[in-house]
């Protein structure tokens, strides 16, 4: 396998099915990445020299997700200079806002570009890392247009004929009521 160009990071094995959904969007653009599982509480000085190490190793953007409180992107982000997309997992009776906060207040000089909540926010960290690899790769950039041209697709035809499946359906419904 080619070396990563992505690190992705995980606070626990239980993030797995909110992570998966970054790497599901690097997957359908063929980016090389490598999944971890490292925590900012369990697994400190691990999780420390593990971001000390990307840069040598060629890896250009991390991705790190947890659950409560979520210390890991902001761990990880003292350690490297390579940009830190942090995922708020939803995993905590407070649905996650506890991990929000976590992620997103970092004090001024080590930023972490803080995603939403759960899924959609893993899935954004996915293109989040996309748009910043296109940056200096005109291939990766071209398909970044297309792939946003395809989102805009499936707005105007595909949601629009579900709306108007909908509609014809309630007008029919309507009608049986008269
Ligand atoms: N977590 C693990 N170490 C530090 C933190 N904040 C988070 C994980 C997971 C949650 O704690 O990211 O979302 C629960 O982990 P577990 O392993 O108990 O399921």
């Amino acid at each position: 396998m080619k070396n990563p160009l992505v690190a992705v990071i995980m606070g626990s094995d239980s993030d797995i099915p909110v992570m998966e959904h970054a790497v599901r969007v690097l997957e359908k653009f063929e980016i090389p990445f490598e999944m971890t599982v490292l925590s900012a509480h369990r697994t400190p000085d691990q999780a420390a020299e593990y971001a000390r190490g990307l840069a040598s190793r060629g890896v250009k953007v991390l991705i790190a997700g947890a659950g409560w409180a979520a210390h890991l992107a902001g761990a990880v982000a003292a350690q490297t200079s390579i940009p830190v997309i942090g995922v708020p997992v939803d995993s905590s009776p407070l649905n996650g806002m506890d991990s929000l906060l976590s992620t997103v207040q970092m004090p001024p000089g080590v930023p972490v570009a803080a995603m939403a909540i759960g899924k959609g926010g893993a899935y954004n960290a996915g293109v989040f890392a996309v748009r910043i690899l296109a940056l200096l790769d005109p291939d990766l950039a071209r398909r970044y247009d297309l792939f946003t041209a395809q989102t805009a697709d499936d707005v105007l035809s595909g949601s629009n004929q579900k709306l108007a499946d909908y509609m014809a359906k309630r007008t029919q419904e309507k009608g049986h009521l008269r």
